[in-house]
């Protein structure tokens, strides 16, 4: 049940295939399919850091450098399974195949998710650390009483293991024997807390072994060994082995959030460490290296990113319509008297505003 001593590669930052008893290389049409996915990634969380900075959207916390993690955890998983992402995982569940811009929705200020959870089996984006855990052992629960073949691959942050719903949920799933995995991206922060300040265990995924399931950890900034290593989890909880407990060791190249100065607890050399282990141009130069990738290839994958950016731009620069009165219209069926008082505020103080404005020259 221990993890591996050192996190599982089978890439390494200069590109070079890593031998590995234990787990197979993906093939590569895989490999190059998830690559253009990366490209396209980046290319989002650029995209979206513009749209703040340009007040079109209110927060956006970026996964620059931590795309190999996003991309892997959403392509191992098949269209029955289910995906509980963070609110850093923006680029994992627009990866999965749903709408961009229904996507943004939230972070854009609004007060639903954008998408329907059902239709594309993507939880809501959470804010409330580590509660996902939770919801997808309970999805992951259910799905295996009804006998469906339904895998969950639940998402957190280093932070997010100090939280008592980590506990719980990985006791619950691990008792259970649900079909879960549990994917940490350990990016070395919590906000402005380091990891040594989260805890002294040997590793995250050490922590499986107190639940009774197995751990591991993978670099998370090598896409091929994410696949492989995420892949064999999700087939084991297929098969009925159980939960398991992935630890992607990677890191958060920038601000936590736009609301962040990360000069006050880091330094840029630091930062600088990790730009040669960048998961996008270590599987840029293992491809170019085979002649799976050539210039044209190269082209053609940056158009595609280029269009994405403009799909986003173009959504994004819309004003949306937004009604203030459907914050209260979908919390109960039937609205409670104090929900009844507040839209009723809200009415007379919109109303009072309408005649102002119309008076004002
Ligand atoms: C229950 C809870 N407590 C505190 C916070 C405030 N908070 C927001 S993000 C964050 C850090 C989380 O770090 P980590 O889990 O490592 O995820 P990362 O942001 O690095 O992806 C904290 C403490 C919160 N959102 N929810
Ligand atoms: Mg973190």
């Amino acid at each position: 049940m221990l993890p591996s001593a050192v996190p599982v590669q089978l890439v390494d930052p200069n590109g070079v295939k890593v031998p590995n008893d234990s787990y197979p290389f993906p093939d590569s049409d895989r490999l190059l399919s998830a690559y253009q996915k990366l490209v396209i990634g980046r290319r989002i969380n650029d995209q979206a850091n513009a749209l703040v900075r340009q007040g079109r959207m209110a927060v956006y916390p970026s996964s620059h450098g931590q795309e190999a993690c996003q991309v892997a955890a959403a392509v191992v998983i098949d269209r029955q399974d289910w995906l509980f992402p963070t609110y850093r995982d923006t680029v994992a569940v627009i990866t999965r195949g749903v709408d961009p811009l229904e996507v943004l929705t939230l972070l854009r200020g609004d007060w639903h998710s954008g998408y329907d959870p059902l239709e594309h089996k993507v939880a809501t984006q959470a804010t409330p650390l580590a509660t996902q855990l939770l919801h997808a052992v309970g999805v992951a629960h259910a799905a295996k009483l009804k006998g469906e073949d339904t895998v969950v691959l639940a998402l957190c942050g280093d932070g997010a293991t100090s939280e008592g719903d980590f506990h719980e949920a990985l006791n619950f799933a691990a008792v259970f024997h649900v079909p879960v995995v549990f994917l940490i991206q350990n990016n070395e922060y919590a906000i402005s807390v380091p990891l040594a300040s989260q805890t002294v265990a040997p590793s995250l995924a050490h922590k499986a072994i107190g639940y009774g399931m197995p751990g591991e950890r993978v670099d998370g900034n090598d896409l091929a060994a994410l696949l492989s290593v995420l892949g064999a989890a999700v087939d084991r909880a297929r098969d009925g082995g159980g939960p398991s407990l992935i630890e992607a060791h990677t890191y958060r190249m920038q601000a936590h959030t736009n609301a962040d100065d990360p000069s006050r607890y880091r330094s840029p050399d630091d930062v600088e460490k990790w730009i040669p282990k960048d998961p996008l141009s270590r599987m840029r130069i293992y491809l170019r290296g085979l002649n799976l990738l050539d210039d044209d290839g190269e082209t053609r994958i940056a158009a595609d990113a280029e269009v994405m950016a403009a799909t986003l731009r173009d959504g994004l620069n819309t004003d949306p319509v937004v009604n203030p009165e459907d914050l209260f219209n979908y919390v109960f069926t039937e609205k409670t008297s104090q929900l009844r008082e507040q839209a009723e505020l809200l009415r007379g103080e919109l109303s009072r505003e309408h005649s102002a404005e119309e008076v004002t020259p």
